[in-house]
């Protein structure tokens, strides 16, 4: 597969009211979307930085899989996200290629993208999301 481009890069915070704070001072960027996505358990907030974006993530459920990440590893970055074409196709190519699937077929993510995560231990301790590439 090959992506055109990083989607996001998605990073673990405790407080997504302080972490917003940071960057609109610090880096003079405008947050343009925050948005619940309850089936990840997290609270995300945007940013653009030219083609890319950063993705903010506040867990919702001490469950979930961000605060299972920051009790582990502490904030930081979490994950990766490729923009690709066809999407459902990529999936097969990389289980095709022994990639652990977290998700066979793709869902939807935040910002009504169709996503998909593959396991970070089959790509060397990266979460890598990939995410179907409207713009193409
Ligand atoms: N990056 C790198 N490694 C990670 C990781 C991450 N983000 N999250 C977990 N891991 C590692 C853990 O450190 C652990 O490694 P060890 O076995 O060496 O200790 C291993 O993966 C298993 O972790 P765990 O804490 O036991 O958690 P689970 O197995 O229950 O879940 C994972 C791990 C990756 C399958 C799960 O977090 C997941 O499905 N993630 C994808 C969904 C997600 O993260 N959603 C939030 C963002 C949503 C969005 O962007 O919209």
């Amino acid at each position: 597969m090959k992506p055109s481009h990083i989607e996001h890069i998605g990073i673990a915070v405790r407080n997504l009211e302080d972490a917003i704070r940071f960057y609109e001072k610090i880096f003079d960027l405008k947050c343009y979307n925050i948005e619940e996505v309850a089936e990840q358990k997290v609270r995300t907030a945007f940013f653009r930085v030219g083609q890319t974006k950063i993705e903010l993530l506040e867990s919702t459920d001490p469950e979930g899989p961000v605060s299972k990440f920051i009790e582990k590893k502490g904030e930081g970055v979490h994950h990766i996200a490729f923009a690709v074409k066809k999407i459902a196709e990529q999936l097969k190519h990389a289980e095709k290629h022994g990639i652990t699937l977290i998700d066979s077929s793709p869902r939807k993510g935040a910002e009504g993208l169709d996503i998909a995560f593959l396991h970070p231990k089959s790509t060397s301790g990266v979460l890598i999301e990939i995410c179907e590439d409207k713009n193409i």
